[in-house]
Parts: structure tokens; C-alpha cells; sequence
């Protein structure tokens, strides 16, 4: 039997995976932020942190109000309600809650003191630009890819207008609405000089490819993406099949970018939630599994939302290379979770994997996020590092900095290079 490693080898060993996995830049392959010359889009500061939609739903836990007394009321007066609940009346022990105090403490406030007007003075001091600066540089994050959807009658336009775009910013192309809702995505297509006709011809395929280029080239995007719900699957006739087939699978291989998709979301559990009313579902893989395998000259980034998911998806990541898993999404971004995710996807993986994706909807979010993150993952990383060098494989400090590197954004950038 291997002897475990000496009380002052693992010691030695936590200080240098610590240094190394908080050393090593981070790429957020996903988030909800924007490029700060999207305007208003980028969300920041105090009050949007305390109303991020991870908050609203552990705070009506609480609050005797109906939803929508809640949702007429102004961001502030929402944070305040918010704050009160989940921070002075009750401990705020849940990971999005200590989020928002990680996130403070990162920034150098004092959260002892329990003041939300003395936090809120404090943020005064920014504007979005030089936020920014300051928010990757103190998470060294060293780029974020955004969600850019051409359906979204805000952000569209500022798109077509074009902008000096910022390259800390990788745009995603999210086309949610174009897979799950086919008649009503036909029409905005129709509206926007697309020639497509309801059923699937040939020619309308073509257009649906024509849209997909375009905003391809206009986003500069690196990769297509939708979220889609537990029941998600390749039945041969439906809508969804033959936009995926006929126009989505054709379009990433003429760009040599991958099919991005996010499994296992039930929107609108509790539509009165609004944002915070989704929920999870358990999702088929065979789906995954069709589509890896009949298209083999296709890339596949998948997160599945369901913990009953994640070792099946690591299975078929062994059977499939052109299938990439990512992230610990949402409801799974909960230290408990990275932590017992990331030792399945090592164990089964090794690095060939994405960590972490932020999934952040307010900048200053990326703090906590990959805070919370880099602790589990050192930890994890120390334990299989500590397990080598018991078999007398000691790992070099520059193999244990190309695998961090790999775990936090470079596994990703070589799939989408292959
Ligand atoms: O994590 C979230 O904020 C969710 O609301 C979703 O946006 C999810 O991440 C998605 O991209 O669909
Ligand atoms: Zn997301």
C-alpha cells in the first residue's frame, strides 16, 4: 500500500496549489455581463447584488408579500427588503448570500457594521468602466464571454449600430428563442429580411443560416448556445430537431465553433418569481449522446443542471472527445457541489474539462464566484496531487500551473481551437 504523504509534504503542497489556483488568470466562458459600451446592460453595485434572482428566491422564503408588491417596488427599496431579510433578521448562511459578503470583503468594506447606506456611499466612488478594470483585475479574471442574444430588442440594436468593443468582452450567441419557439422566432426573422416560410424547406434552412452568420460576424462571437428544459430531445420531427440539424450543426462546422447547450432548466416553475422562478429537472443524455455520435465533425460544450446528471455526462465525455463539459451551473454553484463535481470530472476526466463558468448577472459578482470556486477546487486539487505523490509521482510546480491553467479556461480554448 502507498504510505500517505508526510504531514509537511501535504503542507508544502496546499501552499503552492493555493498560490498557483489564485495566481492563474480565469476565463469565464460564461457569464450575463456586457461589454460596459453595452450601456445599462452591465449591471454593478450594491443594490443590484442584493436583487441578483439567487437572492429574490431564498428571500420570499421569508416575506409575508405578495410577488407582485414586490416587483413594483424600486431596485433600492427591493435591496432594502431584501438586506433586512436575509442579512439582519436572519443569518445569511446560504452560498448567495455569503456571496454578497465575500464579495464586500473582497473590495475592502467592513461588513460588521451591517450598513447598507454606508455600502452604498462607498459605490458612489465608480463609474462601469473603471469598475471593471478594478473587478477582473481583482478576481484576475482576464476575460468573460458575454450572452448576446439578436432577440433582445435592447441589446440588438446597440449590435447593429456597432461599438469599440472592449476584448476583456467575448461575445456568445444565444439563440434561445429561435429553438424553442419556432413560430414566433419565424416571424422576427420574417421582419428582419429573412426569407423563411413555416415549414422546413431547404430555402428556409438556408435563411435561418444566413441569420446565424450574421450575428456570428456582427457578435464576432466564439460559440452558439440555448438553455433548454429535462424533456429536451431529438425527436425526428420536431421543430427543434431540424433547426438543430438543418441550419445550427451546418452553421457551427462552417465556423469551426461549437453547439453550446445548458440541460435541465424548467423555466417558470413559479412564473410569479419572475427570474428567480426556475427550477431543475432531471435530463436525458441519450440526446447528448445521438448528437455527439452522428456528428462527429461537431463540438459540443454541455452543463447539465440536475446533480443526478454529472456523472453520466463525465461517461460520455470519455466516449466522445468532441464533447466538452463545463461549469457547475446555478443551483450546483454551491461549494458542497463544485467540490464532489469537480472530483467525479477528475477522477473520470482528468483536466480535460472546464471548471468553473460564473454564470455572474452583476459584475462585482465574479469576486465571490471565483473566490468560492478557486478555495474548492485547491482543495480537491490538493487531496489528487497528495494521492500521486504517495505512488512517489511528485508533481512540478510547472505541471501543477499548466493544469490549473487547463481547469480554468485553457481545456476550453484548445477544444475550440481542435
Ligand atoms: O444562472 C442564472 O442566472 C440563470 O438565470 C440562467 O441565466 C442560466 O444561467 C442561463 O444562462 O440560462
Ligand atoms: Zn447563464
Amino acid at each position: 500500500m502507498n504510505a500517505p504523504v508526510s504531514e509537511f509534504r501535504r503542507a508544502a503542497l496546499t501552499a503552492q496549489v493555493d498560490r498557483v489556483v489564485n495566481s492563474t488568470p480565469v476565463l469565464d466562458i460564461h457569464t450575463h455581463l456586457y461589454d460596459p459600451l453595452l450601456g445599462d446592460l452591465l449591471l454593478w453595485g450594491i443594490d443590484e447584488l442584493l436583487i441578483y434572482h439567487y437572492l429574490v428566491a431564498e428571500g420570499f422564503r421569508h416575506l409575508d408579500l405578495p410577488c407582485e408588491n414586490f416587483w413594483i417596488l424600486s431596485k433600492q427599496r427591493q435591496a432594502e427588503i431584501l438586506w433586512n431579510t436575509l442579512f439582519i433578521e436572519h443569518s445569511p448562511l446560504s452560498e448567495a448570500c455569503r456571496g454578497v459578503l465575500t464579495t464586500l470583503h473582497r473590495l475592502g468594506l467592513d461588513v460588521k457594521q451591517r450598513d447598507l447606506p454606508a455600502l452604498r456611499e462607498w459605490f458612489r466612488q465608480w463609474n462601469a468602466e473603471t469598475y471593471v478594470t478594478h473587478c477582473l483585475e481583482l478576481a484576475n479574471v482576464r476575460a468573460v464571454y458575454m450572452t448576446n442574444s439578436p432577440f433582445d430588442d435592447i441589446e440588438r440594436p446597440i449590435w447593429q449600430k456597432g461599438f469599440l468593443r472592449d476584448d476583456r468582452f467575448i461575445a456568445a450567441l444565444r439563440v434561445d428563442p429561435l429553438l424553442t419557439d419556432w413560430t414566433r422566432a419565424a416571424q422576427r426573422l420574417l421582419a428582419w429580411g429573412y426569407d423563411v416560410g413555416e415549414g422546413f424547406s431547404p430555402a428556409t434552412l438556408s435563411e435561418v443560416r444566413r441569420f446565424l452568420a450574421d450575428w456570428t460576424q456582427r457578435l464576432e462571437s466564439r460559440y452558439l448556445m440555448i438553455s433548454l428544459p429535462p424533456d429536451f430531445s431529438c425527436e425526428p420531427d420536431s421543430d427543434c430537431t431540424r433547426l438543430i440539424q438543418g441550419a445550427v450543426l451546418p452553421h457551427c462546422r462552417d465556423f469551426g465553433q461549437p453547439f453550446a447547450l445548458m440541460l435541465g432548466v424548467r423555466r417558470a416553475v413559479n412564473p410569479d418569481l419572475r427570474l428567480a422562478g426556475d427550477g431543475v429537472g432531471h435530463s436525458n443524455l441519450d440526446t447528448i449522446a445521438h448528437l455527439c455520435a452522428a456528428h462527429p465533425q461537431n463540438k459540443f460544450l454541455v452543463t447539465v443542471l440536475a446533480r443526478e446528471n454529472q456523472h453520466e455526462l463525465c461517461v460520455l465525455a470519455r466516449k466522445f472527445r468532441n464533447l466538452h463539459p463545463f461549469g457547475c451551473w446555478w443551483f450546483l454553484n454551491i461549494p458542497h457541489l463544485i467540490d464532489e463535481l469537480t472530483r467525479i470530472r477528475l477522477e473520470l476526466l482528468g483536466v480535460s474539462f472546464t471548471a468553473q463558468h460564473s454564470d455572474a448577472r452583476v459584475l462585482d459578482q465574479i469576486l465571490y464566484k471565483w473566490d468560492h470556486t478557486r478555495r474548492a477546487l485547491a482543495r480537491v486539487l490538493v487531496e489528487k496531487y497528495s494521492d500521486l505523490a504517495a505512488t512517489g509521482w511528485e508533481p512540478t510546480a510547472a505541471e501543477i500551473e499548466r493544469d490549473v491553467r487547463d481547469l480554468l479556461g485553457g481545456s476550453f480554448e484548445r477544444f475550440l481551437k481542435t
